[in-house]
């Protein structure tokens, strides 16, 4: 049992930051987790900050991030906040020796999420979960179950496809990379059981409406240590929804990650089904079963089975030397 908790007593959570994902992680620590309590909550908007404090329960705000991971009311943090604050709130956290669940990205570069790497090894303790919501996704979980029983030969290519509806104009690649792809090279890091080696990176404007800086679909091929490939397509203004697919191809088959799909609609000249307009609303089921084994590892003193410090390390390094291939057009090449 950790050593702020006592078994009968719910974790005391402060949440930084109130947009959409940490709204949604406070909501799901009060709506659903019993052992867990919002108590505090930070963020810039603070119209915002006591609208989600309200639906909490009645949660304190605080008109400093700090001054709330410090507070002996808060006994663990979560980190939604915008990602160039991630490693500061993070290092913010370690100094104080709280838990924390930082959304990814860890860090704008391979370099900031190492210094929460060292930060966290220099406690003498394992503090730093990292929000790759992907690994608690009932369909990524199935996938991932097939290619660890290799019930269907040896992986050999990991295929993602990763798409929202719409962005900001004028998006680059780097800014996707970091923002987004992060979840494809830890879910293809964590489905495979390698690292990566070499990256290669192609991105292009996909609509002409748009200002010509805009990359606002990348194209990423991956070599990993067990001699796997994998090909990431990250397209952040698809248009016609939300939709996430990961599929591992084998040596006697493939298995792919199906959409929740919860019913099919037949109407005049069709049938179909809701895609969804963003993450949220297709990652619930993660965000959740994410969120209760986040206060489970910190309540009762045991790791966390989603991603780690190391694993945001991981994805940052890699992006990288994504970000370096983009701009040069070569393969980059990652030391082991
Ligand atoms: C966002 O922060 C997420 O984490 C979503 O999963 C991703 O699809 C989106 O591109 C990011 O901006």
């Amino acid at each position: 049992m950790s050593s702020q908790v006592k078994a009968s007593e719910a974790l005391r959570v402060g949440v930084i930051g109130t947009g959409g994902m940490g709204r949604r992680h406070a909501l799901n620590l009060h709506q659903h987790i019993g052992d867990a309590r919002v108590v505090a909550i930070y963020d810039l908007d603070t119209a915002r900050a006591d609208k989600v404090a309200a639906e909490c329960g009645g949660a304190r705000t605080f008109a400093d991030p700090v001054r709330l991971i410090e507070d002996a009311s808060v006994d663990a943090v979560v980190i939604a906040s915008p990602d160039a604050t991630h490693t500061g709130y993070t290092l913010a956290a370690l100094e104080r020796s709280k838990p924390v669940m930082c959304e990814k990205p860890l860090g704008l570069s391979g370099a900031d999420a190492l210094r929460i790497v060292e930060a966290e090894r220099a406690t003498g303790k394992t503090l730093v979960s990292v929000g790759f919501c992907r690994r608690f996704d009932p369909q990524h979980v199935a996938v991932r179950e097939m290619v660890v029983a290799k019930s269907l030969g040896r992986a050999l290519v990991y295929k993602g496809v990763h798409r929202n509806a719409e962005v900001v104009d004028g998006i680059l690649a780097e800014t996707v990379l970091v923002n987004s792809a992060g979840h494809d090279i830890d879910a293809a890091r964590w489905m495979l059981g390698q690292e990566v080696k070499s990256v290669w990176v192609q991105a292009l404007r996909a609509h002409p409406s748009t200002s010509p800086a805009t990359r606002d679909l990348v194209l990423i091929q991956l070599g990993l240590t067990g001699d796997c490939l994998a090909t990431i397509e990250v397209f952040v203004s698809a248009d016609y929804g939300y939709e996430v697919t990961a599929e591992v191809v084998t040596e006697r088959g493939s298995v792919i990650t199906l959409q929740p799909d919860h019913a099919l609609v037949r109407s005049k000249g069709g049938r179909g089904v809701h895609v969804p307009s963003d993450w949220l609303a297709r990652f619930q089921a993660g965000y959740v079963a994410e969120m209760r084994a986040w206060v489970n590892a910190v309540r009762t003193g045991t790791l966390f089975p989603g991603a780690r410090s190391e694993d945001g390390y991981q994805a940052m390094r890699v992006t990288d030397a994504c970000i370096a291939s983009v701009r040069s057009g070569q393969v980059q090449r990652l030391e082991s």
